[in-house]
């Protein structure tokens, strides 16, 4: 089945928002398959942003990703890569819809809480990127049958 690399930021540990983003992903109906909590080396940080090397923010944002403990987390379900972009909403907080969670919890693009996959393809890269085989847990929900038909 699907999944996505989720990772609460640093600034969504230091302001408590682990349980709340935790618990959107439960109650939307996603099955969780890998849960920690990371001080994010700077190889690992550069390594995860590498497609923005380039760009003037980068070197902030892998500071920034260093800056404390991180939350990385892998969620599992039918189109959750797609799906786990609406519930985090857009880049910058200003533009992201109420009820997403950037949009309920953010104002900086800098400081927007949480990451998400953008891809199936990146899914697959990330959760190898920061996920050992053993580490994810594949087990079956016993509510899988109230969630799909
Ligand atoms: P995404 O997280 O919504 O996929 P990306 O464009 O992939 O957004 O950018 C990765 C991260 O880099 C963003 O989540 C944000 O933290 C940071 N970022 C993006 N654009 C800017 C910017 O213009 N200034 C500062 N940070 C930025
Ligand atoms: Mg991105």
């Amino acid at each position: 089945m699907e999944r996505s690399f989720i990772m609460i930021k640093p600034d969504g540990v230091q302001r408590n928002l682990v349980g709340e983003v935790i618990r959107r992903f439960e109650t939307k109906g996603f099955t969780l398959v890998g849960l920690k909590l990371v001080s994010v080396s700077r190889d690992l940080a550069e390594k995860h942003y590498g497609v923005h090397k380039e760009r003037p923010f980068f070197g902030g944002l892998v500071d920034f990703i260093c800056s404390g403990p991180v939350v990385a987390m892998v969620w599992q379900g039918d189109g959750v890569v797609a799906s786990a972009r609406k519930l985090i909403g857009a880049t910058n907080p200003l533009n992201a819809e109420p009820g997403t969670i950037r949009g309920d919890f953010g104002v900086s693009v800098g400081r927007n809480i949480i990451h998400g996959s953008d891809a199936i393809e990146t899914a697959q890269t990330e959760i190898k990127l920061w996920f050992s085989d053993s580490e994810l847990v594949s087990w079956e929900p016993c509510n899988k049958a109230w969630l799909y038909e």
